[in-house]
């Protein structure tokens, strides 16, 4: 590929591809898209998140989507990237994602865990953690996943750090979740809605990950997700379940998804997305399309419902 026109969406990219991607998707939408700094990972590379927004006057709600906080799940930022190609390429002619736009703002960050993203594609495709160096360099990695300032590794989380679910050495102990931490609390009054991408299990999972208590909007949560997965399998017919994921999944402790809700931020959603196990973290290029499209449905369903909300 030699520019965004030819930008093969059903392929996975190595790293600097997909900045190369950023940079061009800012400069093709200058009046919509602004790429933004966010931090350093541990291997010193910047992270940018994306920023699709419409001017406007009247103050918009925040949508917050992250993909890749786990390395191996390539079908993760793979989809971000779709993500960001559907809504620019429609938001003029498709009067739904034209109102979505007029309404809300983008925060898109294609991959969360760079340094682990790298290493999948140099040097271990199963890797999930981080790359950050711990006990004198004899092991690496954190599970940013468990690294969030809520009731940090009091469950499914370990704190031996060859662990793959290695919880770091204190809450938010890592330069890429300080990043997002200090971001997503910085702009929590505005954010509506937390998204974050993952695979796989095909599930769409709702806090908690660390206590069987329901959150507030408990009923309301199960209803957008539910109605999401609906829209889900119209596409395709794949199936997906819905429910907290202590409930459906396993205990964890020190998400993201769970730390966002509780600082405050209503609607909050973790998507495993496809596939069942057959394949796994390696997911066929053959599926991203149709993988795509159906989260796309998904997504867009539960964006409806939470900005009439
Ligand atoms: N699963 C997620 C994990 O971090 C998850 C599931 C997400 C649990 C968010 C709690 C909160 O273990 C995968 N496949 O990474
Ligand atoms: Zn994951």
């Amino acid at each position: 590929w030699s520019s965004l026109e030819t930008y093969p969406y059903n392929r996975y990219h190595p790293m600097g591809e997909i900045y190369q991607w950023m940079s061009l998707i800012r400069e093709k939408y200058p009046e919509v898209v602004t790429q933004h700094f966010l931090g350093m990972t541990y291997e010193t590379r910047p992270m940018y998140y994306l920023k699709i927004s419409q001017p406007s006057n009247n103050p918009k709600k925040i949508i917050w989507m992250d993909c890749g906080i786990h390395a191996r799940e390539w079908i993760a930022p793979a989809f971000c990237q779709w993500f960001v190609r559907e809504i620019l390429q429609n938001y003029q002619d498709n009067s739904r994602i034209r109102r979505l736009l007029k309404n809300l703002d983008f925060y898109v960050l294609p991959v969360l865990n760079i340094d682990g993203y790298i290493y999948t594609w140099t040097t271990d495709r199963l890797w999930r953690k981080s790359r950050s160096s711990h006990n004198n360099g004899t092991c690496f990695g954190t599970d940013l996943n468990r690294n969030f300032n809520v009731s940090w590794c009091s469950i499914g989380a370990s704190k031996n750090c060859s662990d793959s679910t290695f919880c770091g050495t204190e809450p938010v102990s890592e330069p890429e979740t300080k990043a997002v931490s200090s971001f997503i609390e910085s702009k929590k009054e505005d954010i509506l809605c937390f998204l974050t991408i993952h695979s796989y299990g095909q599930l769409i999972l709702m806090p908690y990950g660390y206590t069987r208590n329901k959150p507030s909007n408990y009923k309301e949560l199960i209803q957008v997700g539910q109605k999401a997965a609906n829209a889900l399998k119209a596409k395709h017919g794949t199936n997906y379940r819905v429910g907290s994921s202590i409930d459906i999944l396993y205990a964890t402790s020190g998400s993201s998804r769970d730390w966002a809700r509780d600082i405050g931020i209503p609607f909050s959603y973790t998507f495993e997305l496809r596939d069942n196990g057959t394949h796994g973290f390696v997911l066929p290029e053959a599926q991203i399309q149709a993988t795509c499209e159906e989260t796309m449905a998904a997504v867009l369903s539960i964006l409806d419902d939470v900005y009439e909300k």
